[in-house]
């Protein structure tokens, strides 16, 4: 089967929503907490350790950055990361604000991937994602990434417990296991993403 994803190309990274490139096509946003490993896992899934900028600084990346796929009407989008603790309650309320108003408006938006460290999942902020992609019927792909970092049987309880908390909140969405560091796991999400993308 082709890979789709290896020839992803950087397009723009828009500092607001007006920025973005046309609402036509298909994309598919990468978000979650500042330095949960969203960037990495872009690159994981493109195998090239140069397309998103990664950082040890969390709270770096303000801004939406498209990356194209075979071509500008498929794309994956790295949103800005939140829920950094240094991040004033007015910049935490615009970035709420972005992020309600892409997933209402957003047309070409066909899914959400929520990448959460698996050792700090569903913060305050995740849930406020999940809420917002079920209010607005989006499709939810979970990634529990950096799953190198905890020993197998932990990360199954954990990917098993977050599961029984979304059965139990009525939220319909998979989850998987991930890990840029190992590259485990990336079969599944290009799965995923084949689908969402219509490849
Ligand atoms: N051990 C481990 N570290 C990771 C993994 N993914 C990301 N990181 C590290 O976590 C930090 C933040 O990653 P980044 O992708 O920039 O996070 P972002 O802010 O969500 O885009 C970096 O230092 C990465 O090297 C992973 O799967 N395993
Ligand atoms: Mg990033």
């Amino acid at each position: 089967m082709k890979n789709h994803y290896r020839n992803a190309t950087f397009l723009l990274s828009a500092p607001s929503l007006e920025h973005a490139p046309e609402d036509t096509g298909l994309e598919v946003a990468f978000a979650g907490r500042s330095n949960a490993g969203k960037s990495s896992a872009i690159n994981t899934l493109a195998n090239n350790k140069t397309l998103a900028r990664t950082s040890k600084t969390p709270g770096r990346t303000q801004a939406l950055n498209f990356f194209t796929l075979d071509d500008d009407q498929r794309r994956l989008v790295d949103l800005p990361g939140y829920g950094y603790a240094k991040v004033s309650e007015k910049v935490k309320k615009k970035w709420q604000q972005y992020m309600t108003e892409y997933l209402h408006k957003r047309r070409s938006l066909c899914g959400l991937i929520l990448v959460m460290d698996i050792r700090h999942p569903m913060s305050p902020f995740d849930v406020d994602m999940i809420d917002l992609c079920q209010q607005t019927n989006r499709p939810l792909h979970i990634l529990l990434t950096k799953s190198d970092k905890i020993k197998k049987g932990p990360a199954n309880s954990t990917l098993h417990s977050i599961a029984k908390t979304l059965g139990d909140m009525g939220v319909e969405a998979s989850l998987q296991l991930f890990s840029s560091h190992k590259k485990t796991g990336i079969e599944d999400v290009h799965g995923v993403l084949n689908e969402w993308l219509e490849f």
